[in-house]
């Protein structure tokens, strides 16, 4: 006999009640999730008797057998051992795994919910097959959730657990709680850390409720199989290089990167706040891009197909406005288009600090950008002052501090993370730069800082659609064009203060996308 080896891919988890499995019939629903790919299934019934129990499990084996599909079951190690199924999912309020591996035996498959590093390592080191870990997102189907994870709960669990031991490191993983088809792939791939991630996705609602468990279980198993598309052609860094050699790469790329969105006039839609809409724009417009300040969720389907990239700005966030946001941020996600985050004074309020979870439990941020105090926020540690407003306070921290905080986020989100302020600082988790370009009329107009994200995603969506895509050197582009534009402007001989700033930053903004030599761009070298 020995241990089946289990494909832990799409795992499918019972519910019997009537909210969720409406009038069907479980046994005729798993026969059809089979069928459509599921390969792991587990009876869930916290409410049964035991007879009834033997009842369903014995219906159920009958049909996962003749797919050659194991059939495990949750809690009770006495109906698996009634009906000779291949094992059990234990909780942490079960019977422990030591007692269950004792009463089953070696062959058994044996799977443990784990919600914490130390639940999740003792499991691993106590011999558990599998680790069902959760809760990810917020779900109906269990009414007893201890707590949420999200992807970075999910991601710093697996990241411990390939330190801890060899029996850490290998033990297969699912995740569970709120999986959905519009949110696996981004899942799979935000909690992936260097050396460990998840072998699969535990689901409930999102095929026992579904009208077709069949054809629902198979384009969930399709979707786990196949990487995202808001990652197609992205190149990522295996290593940090010297930080010399990535400022002089990325800094080479600067023009190439500038003359393409000239050339490309890419779409760049704009969710912004009511104080910039004209002045971002305006700005679009100056770099190559072609701008639409569209706040309707609706029709960003439509847009989407269209090749540009999103800003999303929740300068002045409502209700509606958010629910707008996250419609458009999973068009944008399943096009594979990029979308620009600008938390703006994330830090100030608790409606704000509850906007940013919903939009990043809503989708992925290929770029977050924001000043120190929103960025800070935004990773889920105190800003370093109380923001009153939604300007730049002066910085709190130093440059160590502020790159630290950079590289964590976007570690974490394992996106690109660029945090403004004299001195602005980039990452991607792995290459971290600091640029001190600039000036200080910058600050002194309103809508300048959400204009940058304008022009960041302008770069952002210049890239090639199949790649490669470098997203960090994209911000890199965006944010020396936008810089070195203010310097010449404020520079120049009619600029007496902000008023005259404006104009002339537009004209130094639309000058500048058409220098084209790379001799003439050495002043970029002043990124380090
Ligand atoms: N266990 P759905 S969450 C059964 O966190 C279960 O351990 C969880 O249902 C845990 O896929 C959960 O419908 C319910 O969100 C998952
Ligand atoms: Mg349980």
């Amino acid at each position: 006999m020995g241990k089946p080896k289990v494909d832990y891919s799409l795992y499918l988890v019972t519910d019997s009640t009537p909210a969720i499995l409406g009038d069907k019939d479980l046994a005729q629903v798993v026969e059809a999730a089979v069928k459509g790919g599921v390969t792991l299934v587990q009876l869930r019934d916290k409410t049964s008797d035991t007879g009834a129990q033997i009842a369903i499990a014995r219906r159920l084996h009958e049909v996962t057998r003749r797919y050659g599909v194991p059939l495990l079951i949750n809690d009770r190690v006495d109906v698996a051992l009634a009906v000779g199924c291949e094992g059990v999912h234990v909780g942490q309020d079960d019977m422990d795994l030591p007692t269950a591996r004792k009463l089953l035996g070696p062959d058994a498959i044996i799977g443990v919910s784990t919600g914490t590093v130390e639940e999740a390592i003792t499991a691993a080191e106590q011999g558990a097959d599998y680790l069902g870990i959760g809760t990810v997102f917020s779900t109906q189907t269990k009414d007893n959730t201890k707590r949420i994870i999200g992807t970075a709960g999910l991601r710093s669990i697996l990241a411990s657990l390939a330190s801890a031991s060899p029996a850490a490191a290998s033990v297969p993983t699912v995740c569970i709680g709120g999986i959905k088809p519009d949110n696996a792939q981004r899942v799979i791939y935000q909690s992936a850390t260097p050396t460990k991630a998840i072998d699969g996705v535990a689901v409930v609602s999102a095929i026992i409720a579904a009208p077709d468990p069949e054809q629902a279980s198979r384009d969930f198993l399709t979707i786990v199989r196949t990487p995202p598309a808001f990652r197609k052609g992205v190149v990522s860094s295996a290593a940090a290089a010297d930080v010399d050699d990535v400022a002089k790469d990325l800094v080479a790329r600067v023009p190439a990167l500038i003359r393409a969105v000239d050339q490309n006039g890419p779409l760049s839609h704009n969710m912004t706040n009511l104080v910039v809409q004209n002045f971002a724009a305006n700005v679009a417009l100056a770099v190559g891009a072609s701008p639409i300040m569209a706040n309707y969720g609706e029709e960003a389907g439509d847009l989407a197909r269209l090749g540009g990239a999103l800003v999303i700005n929740m300068g002045t966030v409502t209700p509606e406005g958010l629910q707008n946001y996250v419609k458009a941020l999973k068009a944008y996600n399943a096009a594979g288009r990029p979308v620009v985050f600008d938390p703006v004074g994330a830090g100030a309020t608790s409606v704000r600090r509850d906007a940013v979870k919903t939009i990043m439990s809503a989708g992925y941020l290929d770029i977050i950008k924001g000043n120190e105090g929103e960025i800070t926020t935004v990773l889920g540690e105190a800003p370093p002052t109380q923001q009153k407003g939604v300007d730049s306070a002066p910085s709190a921290l130093d440059e160590q501090q502020r790159a630290a905080i950079v590289r964590r986020l976007a570690a974490r989100e394992r996106n690109v993370v660029l945090m403004t302020g004299a001195t602005d600082v980039v990452s991607d988790g792995v290459r971290t730069l600091a640029v001190s370009n600039g000036h200080p009329l910058l600050g002194q107009v309103t809508g300048t800082g959400c204009s940058l994200g304008t022009v960041i995603s302008a770069a952002a969506a210049a890239q090639p659609v199949g790649g490669p895509r470098d997203l960090l050197a994209a911000v890199v582009a965006a944010l020396l064009h936008f810089e070195i534009a203010a310097e010449w402007a404020a520079a120049r001989q009619d600029v007496q203060g902000p008023g005259t700033f404006v104009p002339a930053f537009l004209d130094e903004l639309a000058r500048f996308r058409r220098m084209p030599a790379q001799s003439e761009l050495r002043w970029l070298s002043t990124a380090k």
